[in-house]
């Protein structure tokens, strides 16, 4: 039994997140799954908003509320300064852009990504029928790009977001983008080379890798190939 307990599911980009801090600093923990579908009452006391993932840590309490914490930012700031991560950049100007772009993949890309992307084309799916393709190809010919620019000059021409070194940036937007991955592919590599680059190294990152292969396992049997939406 570990310390650190992590709540939620492998297919939430917000638990991904949280799963690779842990992975890239090498800390063991342990896996709860808990069904968003249908939350048991011991998960709701322990999150207020009702969301994945949540976080104990058993050295300071194995039970109850005390000794978690409630959503993956929060989760990460925590992880950072217990693990003494190095993942918030260099300096004071660094850490301020890497929580800019941990902001905008929660909030600007994970919000059409999940609701205009993954569940229109996975929901429909776990109830045996067809996926909404409509909403999914409005969402990645036309909401998406402007998503897709701006990352493209972020990066540019580089393989990390902020100060030239992996940081949570990196992971938090690898996070969102894995989910993309997983349904409908890659973006289109010659309008956006630098950000598929990225994306792709981020997939055979040691952070991501094992979370990748079980979501693939998790969707295999409704989604076995990610759709063509172009
Ligand atoms: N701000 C939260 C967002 C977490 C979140 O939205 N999680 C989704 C799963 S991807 C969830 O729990 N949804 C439950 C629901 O919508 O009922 C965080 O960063 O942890």
């Amino acid at each position: 039994m570990n310390d650190i307990v992590i709540y939620g599911s492998p297919l939430s980009p917000f638990v991904r997140k949280v799963e690779a801090v842990l992975r890239h600093t090498g800390t063991a923990y342990d896996f709860e799954a808990v069904n968003v579908m249908d939350m048991p009452d011991w998960f709701k006391e322990i999150s207020p908003a009702r969301r994945i993932p949540v976080l104990r840590d058993r050295s300071i309490s194995a039970e109850g509320v005390l000794g978690t914490i409630a959503d993956s930012s929060a989760i990460c700031l925590y992880l950072e300064r217990k693990l003494d991560a190095g993942l918030y950049g260099q300096g004071a100007f660094d850490a301020g852009r890497v929580t800019w772009f941990e902001e905008y993949a929660d909030t600007n890309i994970a919000m059409p990504l999940g609701m205009g992307l993954f569940r229109p084309i996975i929901f429909p799916r776990f109830a045996g029928k067809e996926s909404d393709l409509e909403k999914a190809r409005k969402t990645w010919n036309e909401t998406l790009p402007p998503l897709f620019d701006y990352l493209e000059a972020s990066l540019d021409g580089g393989e990390y977001l902020v100060g030239g070194r992996f940081s949570l940036a990196d992971i938090a937007v690898g996070s969102q983008l894995t989910q993309l991955a997983l349904v409908a592919g890659l973006p289109d590599a010659v309008r956006w080379p630098t950000l598929v680059k990225a994306i792709q190294a981020m997939q055979a990152h040691p952070a991501f890798a094992a979370n990748l292969g079980v979501c693939r396992k998790m969707l295999g049997g409704i989604l076995p190939e990610p759709v063509d939406l172009s």
